[in-house]
């Protein structure tokens, strides 16, 4: 849709013409802006999704590594909007592979006839408000311009990938790439002398992948993490035919837990019970498949405090037990920060990676990587030839790639300046003095799909609040931000995310402010706290 506009906006001075016009802009379609567009149109929106990639799929279609794959129960993560697309899709694994992930996103797209409002291969560059019209001006890298009153951030809260800013890494004569960026034609790595830098979720699923065919690899470990059997197997008949008719008790489950998964922790205290009983239920959960045995474990376990430790202590055990090598088994094993204060890598066979010859693991928390060569990596006490360089070095999450957009709100002020010190937003999902714009990548938390379809829908009925009353603009007042923004400090210090330097509090990027990124609450009292809001008329938001 485009129409001939012949006036100057307060986006721009020059003269605006044949921009194209919409209700809603959607930036990035991964799996918040498939669902974005496809709510938008069913409630009578003009939408237009413009996305970087070449492809649908967001995280699912950038990050192609070898090894990636979910690992929360692949039935869990579908989306739960259409009984026809949960009966027809089959999902093949219990922990479902990038492959497939991408074809699912894609099938979605087909199905619901997405692509004609999708246009790929567009970078927004900059994003305006324009206050005399109310709408905001959206500009991409090749030029191409459009409008809408609404403005989505559906761009991932793990997808501006960071790469730390070694010294010399053009001057490297080998191939290198960052892992959320990993080549559409793959990386021939069979034989090659490879090192992975990073040993985060990615680099352990990554790691343990690529160690099956290269010829060398070299392990550059900064922190050893507590990473746990992920035991994902295929999905056979009687099992696809029992997924599919207990969709509305699986999704019911994951509504009730506060990150969304399917996995209710035991209401006792790992303290409570015999050291007996305790050590039984551990050894039980371990042998089970992904998260149940943190997140069905002694509800403290998840906790900071003398449950946690023992359940350090059993894992660490776990750890020691795989690895030959009883030096590079202590390398492995994390001692520096709580278990479950950063994200726990679901693994298939990542600690016996370090028992073959051909691996070698680098401390380089020890001796810091000083730099990259024409022939590799250079740490303090050696230096590593290498035909390929992999970075798995995460990502500068939630803000980084909200910022990249340069989003200007009232009065010029960019959400760059005003996020200098951490996230200032209501909820995640709206900033004062940026009208319209609703941060969704921001307001997720837990299992993806199911904390971003409520939170689609609820912003979907927000615009449609403010469409039906003739509002023009709808954003968060500042006192409510204010109040969001102590909540997140207050309660956000209490719980296990804060404790670790991980991306969970920005910690992972340099010079980026310490705050907890997303929510500090639950799920559930997510969702009920924006119901209340939207029950109350949009408390907290100022109508215009
Ligand atoms: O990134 P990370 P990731 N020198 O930030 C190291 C999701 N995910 O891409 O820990 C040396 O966790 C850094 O070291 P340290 C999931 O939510 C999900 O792995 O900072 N090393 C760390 O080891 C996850 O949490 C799945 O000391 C440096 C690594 O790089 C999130 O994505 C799979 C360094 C970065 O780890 C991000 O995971 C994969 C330096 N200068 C990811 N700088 C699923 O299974 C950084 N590092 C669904």
């Amino acid at each position: 849709m485009a129409n001939s506009l012949q006036q100057t906006t307060a986006a721009g001075t020059e003269r605006v013409e044949d921009i194209a016009q919409f209700d809603v802009i959607v930036i990035g379609a991964g799996v918040t802006g498939l669902y974005s567009l496809y709510r938008l149109r069913e409630l009578g929106f003009s939408v237009r999704a413009f996305e970087e990639g070449g492809g649908v799929g967001g995280t699912w279609y950038w990050n192609r590594y070898p090894g990636c794959r979910f690992d929360s129960e692949s039935y869990t993560y579908g989306y739960s909007f259409s009984e026809e697309l949960l009966q027809e899709w089959d999902w093949k694994e219990h922990y479902s592979g990038q492959p497939e992930n991408e074809r699912y996103l894609n099938y979605v797209a087909d199905k619901f006839d997405l692509r004609r409002d999708i246009r790929l291969n567009s970078r927004v560059v900059s994003a305006v408000f324009d206050e005399d019209e109310n709408r905001w001006q959206v500009q991409l890298e090749d030029g191409h311009r459009a409008r809408a009153q609404f403005l989505i951030t559906s761009v991932g809260i793990l997808s501006a990938g960071y790469i730390p800013d070694f010294e010399g890494i053009d001057s490297f004569k080998g191939d290198w790439c960052h892992t959320g960026r990993w080549p559409k034609d793959g990386m021939d790595l069979a034989g090659k002398r490879v090192g992975v830098i990073g040993t985060g979720a990615t680099g352990v699923q990554l790691i343990t992948e690529i160690a099956k065919e290269v010829g060398h690899l070299t392990v550059f470990q900064r922190t050893a993490n507590y990473c746990a059997p992920l035991r994902n197997s295929p999905i056979d008949a009687d099992e696809q035919r029992e997924i599919k008719a207990s969709y509305p008790e699986i999704f019911k489950k994951c509504m009730e837990t506060p990150g969304s998964f399917m996995h209710q922790f035991d209401p006792r205290s790992a303290m409570e019970v015999s050291p007996e009983e305790r050590l039984e239920q551990y050894e039980r959960l371990w042998a089970e498949p992904g998260f149940k045995k943190w997140l069905s474990n002694f509800y403290d376990v998840m906790m900071p405090g003398e449950a946690n430790e023992d359940y350090a202590k059993f894992v660490r055990n776990k750890i020691r037990e795989r690895v030959n090598d009883p030096v590079v088994a202590e390398m492995l094993v994390p001692k520096d920060h709580m278990f479950g204060s950063k994200r726990l890598p679901c693994e298939s066979g990542y600690y016996e990676v370090f028992n073959q010859d051909n691996v070698l693991l680098v401390d380089v928390r020890e001796a810091p990587i000083e730099r990259i060569t024409p022939k590799g990596v250079k740490t303090r006490d050696a230096e590593y030839e290498l035909d390929v360089i992999i970075f798995a070095t995460g990502f500068d999450a939630v803000t980084g790639s909200l910022i990249k957009l340069d989003i200007q709100g009232v009065g010029g002020q960019t959400l760059k300046d005003k996020f200098a010190d951490g996230p200032r937003t209501y909820m995640g999902i709206s900033s004062a003095g940026f009208p319209n714009l609703f941060t969704i990548n921001a307001a997720s938390v837990g299992n993806f799909v199911r904390a971003a379809e409520p939170l689609v829908d609820w912003v979907s009925e927000a615009m449609c609040y403010v469409r039906d009353n003739q509002f023009t603009r709808i954003s968060a007042t500042l006192e409510a931000e204010d109040a969001w923004v102590k909540h997140v400090a207050e309660a956000g210090a209490k719980i296990l995310r804060t404790q670790a330097n991980s991306w969970f509090v920005g910690a992972n990027i340099p010079g980026k402010a310490r705050v907890l990124l997303t929510a500090p609450d639950s799920a559930p009292v997510m969702r009920a706290k924006r119901a209340e809001v939207a029950a109350n008329g949009y408390e907290g938001f100022l109508l215009q």
